[in-house]
Order: C-alpha cells, then structure tokens, then sequence
C-alpha cells in the first residue's frame, strides 16, 4: 500500500505564485508516488470573518486552481474540509490532549491575532485551535507525508507533538507525519517587501503575483519588483528582492544552480525582471485558460468534490471509532 499525502489551501483572498511554488506545484510532482489528498480547508478559513458569500466562491475557485494546476482527481483526492465532518470530531479530541501553552507559542497565532485587535473584542479561540484542526486534518488519514511551504513548518512540527502525546497517552495510535518542503520556493517574498513572506492577506499592489491576475497585471508586477541599488545580478552581494526573483524563477523552471548562476550572472534588473516575467507567464497562461475550462462546467467541479468526499470519508471515519475507542468515549 503506497503512503498517504495530505495537504491543503485555505480558500480565503487570491492563491499566489507563493501557495503555487511553496506548496501546489510540489503536490502535483509527488502525487502520483503516494495516496494522495488535497483539502481546501475552509474551516480554517472561518478562523478570521469571512463573508459567507464570497466563502462559496472561493471554496470552487480553489478546487479548480487544484486541477488547473494539474492535480489528477482521479487519482487524487480532493476535498473540502467541511464536507467530511470527521475532521472537526477529531479536532475536539485532540484539542483535549493538547496543553494551551503550545499553542499560545505558534508565531502564526501570535501574527494574526496581533492584525485582529481593536477590531475585534478579542480575538476568536479559532484562531488560537488552528495548528489543532490542522494536526486533525494530518491525523485523520494518518498521512506519512505533508508537503508545505516553510511558514507551515512550525505547525507541523506541532502536529507531530499532538501525535506524540496522544500516542503515550492513550497507545500507539498515530502515523508520525513528515515535513516536505520544496527545494527552491519554499518561502517566497514579496514583490514590494522582499523581507515579508508573500500572502494572500497582504494589501500592497505590486506585493503578490495572484495566478488568476491579467497577464498583464503579472508582468507589470514583476517589472516593479523591489531590488537593490546594485545594476546587475552579483550572487555575492545581491539583496533580498533579486534573490527572491531568481528563486521565482528558479522554482518554475527547475534550473539548477550552476545553470542560474551562468545564464543570470552580470544580467541588468531590467533583464532580469523581463525573463523572469517571461517564465512566470509561460507557466499561468496554461494554467488560466485550463481554469477557465473547469469553471465553466460546475457540474465537473461538483462532481469532483463529492468523490473526493466519498472517497476519503471512510478512512476519516475509521479513523475517528479508533480514537474514540482509545479514549473510551461511547462507539456503537
Ligand atoms: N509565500 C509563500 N511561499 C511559499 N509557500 C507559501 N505558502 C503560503 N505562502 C507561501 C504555502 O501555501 C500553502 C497554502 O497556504 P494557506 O492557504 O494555508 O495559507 P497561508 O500560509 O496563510 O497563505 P498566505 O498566502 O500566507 O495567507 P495569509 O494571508 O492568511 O497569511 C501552505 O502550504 C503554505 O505553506
């Protein structure tokens, strides 16, 4: 039986080449080496206030940035996180081994309730239980692998903590889950500050290529990407922005290093921004116009998303009677 993968997007603000390269773009490299799920996790959505509305739209425009990006819905899972109530079930049991103070100590929790006061009384406990639902959502399919970008390293180490000490509480229970985390494009930066992670909930302009933007929007972006006040590429001295680009590239193209280093060494930042514009559109183009396909059969859509539920509610299931077991609460 081959190992289980499992990942997943949040289905808030506009998926960017960073979700792509960090996280989407490896899913599809590995997903035909292991049994694969991939969530659109929209209970971690409604973490922070979402507009239900806008809620649904983005749940399907996610799912179809999964295929469009070429995730193989016959082979692979694809799944929205509330269709399969299990996940939350989990959630609760775990949130009941889990001491309060590892989760106070998550720098994602400390960033996001930081942005939320003074709008709101306080901040919501969701926000606090996410790296809970999360190691919910790992657990439930005792998945061996999670491939993630960098910022979600901190999370699934927690993950493993949970798992650990569910295990010695309670017996062996939980597959130990792994970290893969690309090579290249781990963590990309913003086009404006090459010294934040680029996010979906950022709201500079030029600060994230979305891989729905107008292709002349992207290449507008690129070209106003900060630099340095150096003239060309010097690998020895560059800054954060050049060094984010050649990352950019680099993770779309799969260029070795040696061969980054020889095809851009001495290269102008106007050049520079020109061919890396020229490999990030070569890629979302296809990408776009086979995303305009799907949308346009929301029954395809539809009936992706009941399979995918269909198909992964057993192991979840299962997996929820063992730990209910485990901890004695009532099995029928
Ligand atoms: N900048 C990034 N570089 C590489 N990988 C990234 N990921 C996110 N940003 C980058 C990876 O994308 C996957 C899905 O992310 P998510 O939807 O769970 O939410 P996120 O990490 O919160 O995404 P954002 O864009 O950073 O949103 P906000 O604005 O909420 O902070 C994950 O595997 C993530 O590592």
């Amino acid at each position: 039986m081959k190992a289980r993968v499992l990942s997943g997007v949040q289905p808030t603000g506009n998926l960017h080449i960073g979700n792509y390269l960090g996280a989407l773009k490896n899913w599809v490299k590995i997903q035909h080496d292991y049994e694969s799920i991939f969530c659109i996790v929209d209970l971690h959505a409604i973490t922070v206030f979402q507009d239900p509305k806008e809620l649904r739209n983005k749940i399907r425009e996610v799912a179809a940035l999964f295929i469009a990006s070429g995730i193989d819905p016959k082979h692979s899972s694809v799944v929205v996180q509330s269709a399969v109530p299990a996940h939350a079930e989990l959630a609760w049991m775990l949130t009941c081994v889990t001491p309060i103070g590892w989760l106070y100590r998550m720098t994602q929790f400390k960033a996001k309730s930081a942005l939320q006061e003074g709008v709101q009384e306080t901040v919501g406990d969701g926000l606090l239980q996410y790296p809970v639902l999360m190691a919910a959502d790992i657990l439930l399919y005792q998945a061996a692998i999670v491939p993630v970008g960098d910022d979600q390293a901190q999370h699934l180490e927690l993950a493993r903590d949970i798992a650990q000490r569910f295990n010695s509480l309670y017996g062996d229970t939980f597959v130990m889950p792994k970290t893969s985390l690309p090579s290249v494009g781990a963590r990309i930066m913003g086009l404006d500050e090459p010294d934040k992670k680029m996010s979906k909930s950022a709201t500079g302009t030029g600060h994230a290529v979305g891989l729905l933007d107008p292709i002349d929007q992207v290449r507008k972006k690129i070209m106003r990407a900060t630099t340095d006040s150096n003239p060309a590429v010097d690998f020895e001295t560059m800054g954060l922005g050049v060094a984010n680009l050649l990352a950019i590239y680099q993770a779309f193209s799969g260029t070795g290093d040696d061969e980054m280093k020889a095809k851009f060494a001495g290269m102008r930042y106007g050049d520079l921004k020109k061919t890396v514009a020229g490999m990030v559109i070569e890629h979302l183009e296809p990408l776009q116009a086979r995303y305009r396909e799907i949308v346009s059969d929301p029954a395809y859509l539809d009936g992706i998303l009941a399979d995918g539920a269909a198909r992964v509610s057993p192991i979840a299931n299962s997996t929820v009677d063992l730990v209910k077991s485990r901890m004695g609460l009532y099995t029928s």
